[in-house]
This record gives structure tokens, C-alpha cells and sequence, in this order.
């Protein structure tokens, strides 16, 4: 049924769901500031770092608040019910931001240089980097919280941050479509290719972060 059709329908009050829907829009809203807090201070880090040592560890930021749908539907997967409490307890990546740097090493010291903030709580570190995924994938996740200052108080909220070279960005965007795209033929032969590019990609990395060394004399 179309919402139209619900709203000239006699049982169905606009205003009571609009009422109903407050709480989850002031959460998203409460969302995308933690969002705006976590890129602020990689802005702030990249363009310190940027003048000390002439170059960016930030190639790119990209932040995303997670969809009611994806929201609806990993609270029900995990058996939570659907409430504005049970959400900021229980889903930890409803605002995720991902930083990508040129090299391994600058992830590293980036995550090191954001939860040594006061103001940053660590919740969880997730280190697919030093321990890659069965399937290839790298990346660092942590899991942080954060103030943010509202009108009349203080809301701590719960931010993802993936941290990838450029080079395991790319990739986990193909494997990506592999995992949500159904009835591929040999999706197993896909998988191991997969696998073996993510191996290459490591090794690129570490070779490019080498030579990049090698050119800022920072090896003996
Ligand atoms: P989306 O659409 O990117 O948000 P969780 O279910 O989050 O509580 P999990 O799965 O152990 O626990 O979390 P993990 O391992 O930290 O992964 C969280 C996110 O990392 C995923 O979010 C993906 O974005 C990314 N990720 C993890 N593993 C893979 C992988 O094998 N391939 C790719 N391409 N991305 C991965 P979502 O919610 O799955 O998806």
C-alpha cells in the first residue's frame, strides 16, 4: 500500500506517525553530528601532519549513515527490537566514516593520533590489516564514541571508522558486489582470484610505502 493511499484512508493519522517517527529522526540527526565531529578532527590531523611532513595521509574521507532498511534489518537478524534505545545500545555502525590513505603505515599512526583524544572513547579495534580476513579483506576498523553539544546537553555517540589504503578500497568495493549479487556463475574461482588480488595489493602497498621512504630518505 502507497502512503497516499494510507493517508486517505480513515485509520491511518499522518500527524500521530510523524509524532511516532520524532524520536528516530533527532537520533539521525544526533548521527550525522557525531559524523561531522569524527571528519572535523581527521581534517584538523591531515593538515597538521600535511605541513609538518609536506605531504597528506588523507587521501579521501567518506562518512555514511546507515539506512532505515539496513537498520531495520540487522536489529531484526540480531533479534534487538526496533526501538531509538535498543538502536544507539546495540548498532555500532549506524555512522561510519572511512578514511583512505596512500600507505599501510599512515593508517596506523591516524588511528593512533585519534584515540589518544581526550575526548575519544575506544569501544572496540578490529585489526584486519595485521590479521586479514579469510576471504582477503584489510581494512582497521575501530569502534569510538564522541560528544557532541547540543542545545542543553551532551550526547555521547558511537562512530565506525574503516581506515583502508587506496589500493584495499578498491578492492573491497569488487568483492563487495560479489557478496550481494546472486547466482554468479563461478562465484568460487571469482572468490580465489579475489584472494589472490588482495595478497598483490599487500604486497604493492608495502612496496609503495618503501620506495615513498626510500624518496623522503626516512631508510638508513
Ligand atoms: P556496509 O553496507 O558496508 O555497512 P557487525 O555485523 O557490524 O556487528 P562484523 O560483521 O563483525 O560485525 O563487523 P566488521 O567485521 O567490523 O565489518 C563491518 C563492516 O566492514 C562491514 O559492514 C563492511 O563495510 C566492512 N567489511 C567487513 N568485512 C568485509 C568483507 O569481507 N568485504 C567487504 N567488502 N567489506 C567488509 P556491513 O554492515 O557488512 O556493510
Amino acid at each position: 500500500m502507497k502512503l497516499t493511499d494510507l493517508i486517505e484512508d480513515d485509520k491511518f493519522n499522518l500527524e500521530e506517525m510523524l509524532e511516532d517517527a520524532k524520536p528516530f529522526a533527532e537520533l539521525m540527526m544526533m548521527y550525522r553530528c557525531a559524523l561531522r565531529e569524527v571528519t572535523t578532527k581527521f581534517e584538523v590531523l591531515n593538515e597538521e601532519f600535511s605541513l609538518m611532513n609536506n605531504r597528506n595521509p588523507v587521501e579521501s574521507i567518506k562518512t555514511r549513515i546507515k539506512s532505515p532498511e539496513s537498520i531495520y534489518e540487522k536489529m531484526k537478524r540480531k533479534g534487538y527490537a526496533f526501538t531509538v534505545e535498543s538502536i544507539r545500545e546495540n548498532i555500532f555502525d549506524v555512522a561510519g566514516v572511512r578514511i583512505i590513505c596512500s600507505f599501510p603505515s599512515d593508517i596506523f599512526k591516524l588511528a593512533e593520533m585519534l584515540t589518544r583524544q581526550d575526548d575519544i572513547g575506544v569501544i572496540a579495534v578490529k585489526d584486519y590489516i595485521t590479521n586479514p580476513k579469510p576471504n582477503g579483506y584489510r581494512s582497521y576498523h575501530l569502534i569510538v564514541e564522541i560528544p557532541i553539544f547540543l542545545a542543553n546537553r551532551t550526547e555521547l555517540m558511537k562512530v565506525e571508522v574503516q581506515f583502508r589504503t587506496i589500493a584495499m578500497d578498491f578492492w573491497a568495493s569488487l568483492e563487495h558486489k560479489l557478496k550481494y549479487k546472486k547466482n554468479i556463475e563461478d562465484a568460487d574461482r571469482i572468490a580465489a582470484d579475489l584472494k589472490d588480488c588482495a595478497e598483490r595489493i599487500s604486497a604493492l602497498d608495502l612496496k609503495m610505502q618503501s620506495i615513498r621512504e626510500e624518496i623522503d630518505g626516512e631508510k638508513q
